[in-house]
């Protein structure tokens, strides 16, 4: 099998599995091939020091057989790659929040440059046969930057994000310019069915392609294959994480902490999309429109820290905190407190005792890529006693996991009677859903995920070959 070379913003050392998921998963291709992983090395050098735009020096680590190679960046290529055009304009917009969008016409110009560094350090350590896939929204222009400088080797993308529908993708300068780029890979992946039919509707509308069969989309002198891949977790590992000592032990606190209680969980990354005050709010409705759950029910909300330097993550820190405060002061009574909300990060290796121990499992964002909360917490069920999902209709997730109870996170009332029905659900009926959604995630693992996106990449490939290769 040809070598796996790897192209993300961050890398994670795949002999560790506190990694995750994702790591694991690439671990095992990058291993067997002997790859490579390519990106930011997550250092950011000051003007002060030397960091120059468009400049930064590559580190190389190798991680058992698997190369690991990173860039510097200099705070300027920083500031408007990472800061501004990835997290200021991309993941807004891609999240259909066009409000907290910030178009200032700079920060477009670092995120190219960045791509054209990331291009030209990448290429002299290429071999003609090398497969390439590069990973989410901080690379789109990454395949035309490199065609650019001549390479002619297969290359993938998968966004791991959503795709709006193309009028909200219009709203961004330069919209064209990011779309067109996409037609530089041979291969599209994304996580849903409805961020591909956004895709094709964008191509077809504003790209005027040419559908020449089995998801081949023909525009700008290219073909380029688009396909859903909807990621999965990697269940095995996942399994033996829930049976291991330190999640056990989580188990146990949990269960004899709130032995009185039915508890139930929230792990997000603190940001907007995940939904957060919109879930306290349906919380705070459960407990004023149905009276049974006070004093029982009890969220566990942990928000880890995440992208500070964007001021909306401020605003919503603030208001999380506001509104926990203020359900526990309305609400709480000396033995009980209705939400525990902590801002920080909870170990991986405990994470499955929390969700076993929790009989219901808010995952209610906005607007998510997939979420694999939503799949870890069924995945560490007790299948004889297991806990219920629900689920925001506009995760990726809900695709899939139909036997979840699909909520509408707007619609404050209609969540809160989820909850409380899902506080409610006979054994029966929980066990009935968890074996179908336990089926779904098992059969479409993270395993799954790569082997088919590269199985798809293997033999996707457009017409054209040399130096005919779209010039942005
Ligand atoms: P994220 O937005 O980071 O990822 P998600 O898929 O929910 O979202 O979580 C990724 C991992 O982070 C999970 O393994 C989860 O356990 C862990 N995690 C989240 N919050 C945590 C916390 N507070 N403490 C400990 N661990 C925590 C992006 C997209 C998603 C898409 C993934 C993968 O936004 O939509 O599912 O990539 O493609």
């Amino acid at each position: 099998m040809a070598r796996l070379v790897v192209v993300s913003n961050r890398l994670a050392d795949p002999r560790k599995t506190a990694a995750g998921g994702l790591a694991v998963a690439l671990a095992d291709v990058l291993n067997s091939t002997g790859g490579l992983w390519f990106g930011w090395s997550g250092k950011v050098i000051e003007a002060e020091q030397g960091g120059a735009p468009g400049e930064g020096q590559v580190h190389v680590h190798q991680a058992g057989s698997v190369k690991l190679v990173t860039v510097d960046l200099s705070r300027e290529d920083h500031d408007a790659y990472y800061v501004g055009y990835s997290n200021g304009v991309l993941w807004p917009v891609f999240h259909y929040r066009l409000d907290l969008a910030d178009f200032d016409a700079g920060y477009i110009d670092g995120y190219r440059r960045v791509n054209q560094l990331f291009a030209r350090k990448l290429l002299p350590l290429l071999q003609p046969d090398d497969i390439i896939w590069v990973h989410d929204y901080h690379l789109i222009p990454f395949a035309a930057e490199l065609r650019a400088l001549g390479c002619a080797n297969r290359i993938g993308f998968f966004l791991h994000i959503p795709l709006p529908p193309p009028l909200i993708l219009a709203a961004i300068p330069g919209h064209d310019w990011l779309i067109r780029a996409l037609f530089s890979y041979d291969l599209l992946g994304f996580q849903s069915k409805a961020d591909l039919a956004h895709f094709t509707a964008y191509a077809q509308t504003e790209a005027h392609a040419q559908h020449v069969g089995d998801g081949r989309w023909r525009a700008f002198n290219r073909t380029v294959q688009a396909s859903a891949f909807p990621i999965g977790i990697d269940v095995e590992e996942f399994e033996a994480l829930t049976q291991a000592p330190e999640a056990r032990e989580m188990y146990e606190r949990m269960k004899n902490e709130y032995s009185r209680r039915k508890l139930l969980v929230g792990v997000d990354r603190l940001d907007y999309s995940k939904g957060l005050p919109q879930r306290m709010r349906a919380f705070r409705e459960l407990l004023n429109s149905y009276p049974d759950t006070r004093k029982s029910a009890t969220l566990i909300q942990i928000a880890s820290p995440s992208r500070e330097d964007v001021s909306a993550y401020n605003d919503i820190l603030h208001e999380l905190e506001s509104l926990c405060g203020s359900i526990n002061g309305n609400f709480g009574e000396l033995d009980w407190m209705p939400v525990r909300y902590m801002h920080r990060t909870v170990a991986r290796a405990r994470l499955p005792g929390l969700y076993r121990a929790s009989r219901v499992a808010l995952v209610t964002p906005l607007r998510d890529g997939m979420n694999l909360v939503a799949k870890e917490f069924i995945t560490a069920q007790d299948p004889a006693d297991p806990g219920v999902l629900v689920l925001s209709r506009f995760a990726g997730a809900a695709e899939q996991l139909r036997e979840a109870l699909l909520v509408n996170p707007y619609d404050t009332a209609g969540t809160a009677a989820a909850i409380h029905l899902a506080l409610q659900m006979p054994l029966e009926e929980r066990r009935v859903r968890h074996q179908a959604l336990m089926q779904n995630i098992r059969r479409y693992d993270v395993h799954w995920w790569c082997d088919s996106f590269l199985d798809s990449l293997a033999e996707a490939r457009s017409e054209e070959s040399g130096t005919a290769w779209l010039r942005l």
